[in-house]
């Protein structure tokens, strides 16, 4: 099990109370979309990707987008076993979406790219490591029903 510091709790807790999911979810997915472009083939029947413009405009992607930050929140409801709460969703990525478990990875640090660049010097280090490793448990959960 994954063993907690109250430190970190609060770091996760308080990135999490001053997120804007309307706007940190789209530019997540969209940069993640734009940075790693073979992750886009999960997404062609979304509309128009054809450029970064396109994909920063494409409110399926946006809504998309909203939708997997809002899929961490069982995480942190669920600090002391994010494992058994992604099982579900680790199985529907791996049979029916047919996702590449590493992509968890490649969103996971777009998103740590967006969150950074929105809090600025509020980011600290302790703040950086208390994400990363919140980050990690929920990639690894995802990836936890591939075999
Ligand atoms: Mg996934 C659906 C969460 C990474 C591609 N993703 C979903 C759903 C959630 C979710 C909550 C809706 C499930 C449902 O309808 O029951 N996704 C989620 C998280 C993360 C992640 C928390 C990682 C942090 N997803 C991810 C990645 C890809 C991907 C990296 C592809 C590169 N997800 C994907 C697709 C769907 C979902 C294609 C179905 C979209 C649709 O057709 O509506």
């Amino acid at each position: 099990m994954v063993v907690w510091t109250a430190g970190e709790r609060a770091a996760i807790n308080s990135i999490f109370s001053k997120l804007d999911y309307d706007d940190v979810g789209p530019k997540a997915l969209s940069r993640c979309l734009i940075v790693y472009p073979w992750t886009q083939r999960h997404f062609e029947s979304f509309g128009n990707l054809s450029n970064a413009a396109a994909i920063q405009g494409n409110p399926k992607i946006a809504a998309h987008g909203i939708k997997v930050l809002h899929g961490l929140d069982r995480a942190l409801k669920n600090m002391d076993n994010i494992k058994a709460t992604y099982a579900e969703l680790s199985i529907l990525h791996s049979e029916t979406l047919h996702v590449d478990p590493d992509n968890f990875k490649l969103l996971s640090d777009c998103l740590t790219i967006v969150v950074a660049a929105k809090m600025g010097a509020a980011f600290t280090p302790d703040t950086q490591s208390a994400f990363q490793k919140f980050l990690a448990v929920v990639v690894s959960a995802l990836g936890k029903q591939y075999h």
